[in-house]
């Protein structure tokens, strides 16, 4: 087999232009060749932050810098790594990388370093899918749960059901080994099923976090949905705290839908504010109404307008309101007779005016509550990425089968464990499925 050698590559890791300081990274065979080129010195300590100068070629300075030396495979990538912390100069920049372009290393792809790190055993597929959250972290939510995954959260939790799965393969590959047919147990005293219940008792758990965890990673919509003319377009605007949608008191004003972006409760929500639904001929507004209905049945939370003006008692909204919606009443401030409606459901309500702008806050506090009672991100772990939900979904549904016919057929019960095994394995990444982490690592930035 030919002798193949990784290339060495390189990038600028931290943001490129002016800066106080911009970081390099090194890695591969050739890293401390680089090295020795660029600083004329033959050996570096490993883990030891050194002061250099740093030259090209021809002998001209390039800059002085902090010169880090990890070696493979103590490193980020288990290979030879540098990191060099020169001056933030756009001049700079350049002539480092002409000078490594140079040397024969070539510029990192997106998400390289990382894949290396993968590939060497450095990180399981879910903790760099959790790094990846990590740098697209914009708020504390999607921090906490990032963090926690970057960290192993999932990898511990897979690791112990496939130890179980183990031992449940163990047990039933003995019974096909030396099959005792005196004493053949039910499959409900099998010694097996412990060990499986155990595995689909947890992973039922984590598949109900899957909607938060996917949640949290690309953020919740919340849709305002209502008849026209109860004041939608007002209360977004009164939360947004500008003239976002236009407001009129002519009914079937809004047509498009307009969104803001706001964060709450540490997570990233969009909020939508639709065309009132009501039976119309105006094919224009007919299309805002359909948009709105297609919009309000993927929203993650729903908030109801009604007009405490108007009459309501033959309304079908009823209907429409779901455990967990949020109810607002509009136009207290013109409130007369109307009671609120009569439901058999617990949902959220408010009374306020958008108008006026009374208890606005109070609303806003109420969506929070609403946001924390569905989505809070815990300290267990959570599925972030619909690969994992299918991965858990795939393995929960083989150990059911294996369940399901551990004495009739302990072979084929067996079978499904090692289906069930598969599926963990690739949920860790082991399988080999190119396509897959093209994907996920194409996503990093260049420089990770
Ligand atoms: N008195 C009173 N009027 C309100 C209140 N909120 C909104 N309005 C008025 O009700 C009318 C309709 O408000 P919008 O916010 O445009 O209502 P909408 O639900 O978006 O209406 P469509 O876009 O047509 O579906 C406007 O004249 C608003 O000024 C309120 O709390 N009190
Ligand atoms: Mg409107």
């Amino acid at each position: 087999m030919k002798n193949y050698k990784k290339p060495t590559i390189f990038s600028l890791s931290s943001a490129p232009g002016k800066a106080g300081v911009s970081v390099f990274r090194i890695s591969g065979p050739s890293a401390t060749k680089a090295l020795k080129s660029l600083t004329r010195q033959k050996f570096f300590e490993p883990r030891r932050v050194t002061l250099k100068k740093i030259y090209n070629k021809n002998n001209e300075l390039i800059d002085s810098c902090l010169l880090f030396f990890m070696q493979g495979p103590n490193s980020f990538t288990g290979e030879d790594c540098v990191e060099l912390h020169v001056h933030g100069s756009v001049a700079v920049i350049e002539k480092l990388t002409s000078e490594l372009y140079s040397l024969g290393l070539r510029q990192a792809e997106a998400g390289e370093f990382t894949r290396r790190a993968f590939e060497n055993g450095k990180m399981d597929l879910t903790e760099a899918e959790g790094l990846a959250d990590l740098i697209d972290a914009e708020t504390e939510g999607q921090h906490k749960q990032a963090i926690k995954q970057m960290d192993g959260a999932l990898r511990h939790l897979y690791e112990g059901w496939r130890e179980n799965l183990l031992n449940a393969l163990a047990q039933i590959e003995g019974e096909i080994d030396f099959p005792d047919e005196g004493d053949i147990p039910d499959n409900l005293s099998h010694k097996a099923l412990s060990y499986l219940n155990l595995v689909l008792e947890g992973s039922e758990k984590v598949l109900k976090t899957a909607d938060t965890g996917e949640a949290i990673r690309h953020g919740l919509d919340i849709v305002i949905i209502g008849s026209p003319n109860t004041g939608k377009s007002t209360i977004l605007n009164a939360l947004s705290k500008r003239d976002a949608a236009i407001v009129t008191p002519t009914a079937g004003t809004t047509r498009d839908i307009v969104s803001i972006n706001m964060i709450l409760t540490g997570i990233p929500v969009r909020l939508s504010d639709t065309a009132g639904i009501r039976d119309t001929s105006n094919e224009i507004e007919a299309e805002g109404i359909d948009r709105a209905l297609k919009l309000s049945k993927k929203a993650d939370i729903l908030i109801h307008v009604i007009d405490l003006t108007e009459d309501n008692s033959d309304n079908n909204i009823k209907s429409q309101i779901s455990d967990g919606d949020i109810v607002v009443y509009n136009k207290v401030d013109k409130y007369q007779k109307q009671t609120m409606l009569k439901r058999g459901i617990s949902s959220n309500e408010i009374k306020i005016s958008a108008l006026k702008e009374k208890d606005i806050d109070d609303l806003r506090a109420l969506i929070e509550k609403t946001i924390l009672e569905k989505y809070t991100v815990g300290n267990e772990p959570t599925l972030t990425r619909v690969r994992h939900r299918n991965c858990v979904s795939e393995m929960f549904l083989s150990i059911t089968r294996a369940a399901s016919c551990l004495n009739k057929s302990p072979e084929l019960a067996g079978d499904d464990i090692r289906s069930a095994l598969y599926a963990l394995e690739e949920l860790a990444g082991a399988s080999d499925i190119e396509s897959v982490f093209d994907r996920i690592f194409s996503r990093f930035c260049v420089g990770k």
